[in-house]
């Protein structure tokens, strides 16, 4: 279900005509590029705006994917059977190479990786609050898999069509990995609903602690988002955070029906007029307490990080060795071949 191709609004044609008036020539062309709904490559010339603004989210993206790992890691050790163990195992490593793939399309724009990494490490760049909430129980797991990577792939699907093309093609494999994750969530929390009454009631209380922060995930209401108006003008934002979140209701709440979990929304209702589900209000207090660093796990999850970056700092070591190593082999091997 998750996987479809959205029926994607072509937003940067329809917005990238007005921003032309008064442009550039270069600007013009760039913008011009946008309405047709080419890809713009890393040696293209692009507006400093538009580079600065993709280094942000793709920065910030990656960041998520890494922290990410973090609450899952946590269930490893502990997952209940050897399968489940290699499941879990082998989404938490995808996910390290989500970040991987974003840290590379972010250092196309000039980046330095070690730039953004101290900007994660420092506090000063963001990451998805949704990372910020301890995973309690096993249930847990199965919830991140079903709702958190279910909205991720809600909102990166549209990515996959984004101006940018690195980001753009890093997010195909992305989507296809997520797609995986998704359903491996969903496994887990059918196993618990078909199980014993006590697992369903694990698996119930999972989704009433995840359920709104799934939620807060697509970012502030439209009519408060700094961004989406320039990101989706220039091609990178294709579908408001809006409707993106109302996209996921839409399709999870005949998911929740199916498992027979309720959803904690004593608002969430059929609308036969507008043809989606309503639903209740967001507590936005919460969200931007956890954005701005106040959400229950943000300080141990930062803890986390960087020692485990210091820990690895002799891989980081090792391998520049080892590069340096063969690149002076690689200068040694060519003077003999031009001395011969
Ligand atoms: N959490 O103007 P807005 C995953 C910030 S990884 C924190 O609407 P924009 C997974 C926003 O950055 C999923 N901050 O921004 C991994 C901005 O602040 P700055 C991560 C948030 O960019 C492992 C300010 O609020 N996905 O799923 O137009 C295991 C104003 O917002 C959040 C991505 O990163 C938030 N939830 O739209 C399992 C997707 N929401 O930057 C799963 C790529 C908003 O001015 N990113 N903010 O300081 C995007 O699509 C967009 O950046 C967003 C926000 C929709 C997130």
């Amino acid at each position: 279900m998750y996987t479809q191709a959205l029926d994607v609004p072509d937003i940067a044609a329809q917005q990238a005509a007005p921003h032309a008036h008064g442009a550039s020539p270069a600007e013009a062309n760039f913008l011009a590029r946008i309405a047709r709904d080419e890809k713009i490559e890393p040696q293209d010339e692009m507006p400093e705006d538009y580079r600065k603004s993709l280094i942000r989210q793709i920065s910030q993206h990656a960041h998520s994917e890494v922290v990410g790992m973090l609450p899952e890691g946590n269930w490893i050790t502990r997952a209940p059977s050897l399968k489940r163990k290699e499941i879990l195992l082998a989404k938490v490593q995808d996910e390290g190479g989500h970040g991987l793939y974003l840290y590379s399309a972010a250092e196309t724009l000039g980046a330095s990786r070690d730039d953004l990494v101290d900007a994660l490490h420092s506090g000063k760049a963001k990451y998805s609050s949704i990372f910020n909430y301890p995973t309690d129980s096993w249930a847990d797991i199965g919830t991140i898999g079903w709702l958190v990577d279910g909205a991720a792939i809600m909102n990166q699907v549209p990515l996959c069509r984004c101006s940018y093309g690195p980001y753009a093609r890093a997010m195909i494999r992305v989507c296809k990995e997520e797609s995986f994750h998704q359903r491996q969530g969903f496994d887990i929390v059918r196993a618990l609903c078909e199980g014993t009454a006590a697992q369903k009631q694990m698996a119930q209380e999972s989704v009433n602690r995840w359920w709104w922060p799934t939620l807060m995930m697509f970012g502030p209401h439209d009519s408060d988002s700094e961004h989406t108006g320039q990101a989706s003008a220039w091609g990178i934002k294709r579908i408001s955070n809006d409707d993106l979140r109302q996209r996921f209701v839409d399709v999870t709440v005949p998911q929740a029906a199916f498992l027979g979990l309720t959803l904690p929304d004593a608002l969430l209702k059929w609308n036969a007029d507008r043809g989606h589900y309503d639903f209740g209000p967001i507590d936005w207090n919460e969200f931007w307490r956890v954005v701005k660093g106040d959400g229950p796990c943000n300080a141990e999850r930062l803890n986390d990080r960087v020692q485990a970056f210091d820990d690895g700092g002799w891989v980081r070591e090792a391998a520049a060795a080892h590069a340096d190593k063969r690149a002076r082999r690689a200068v040694s091997a060519a003077s003999v071949r031009i001395a011969a």
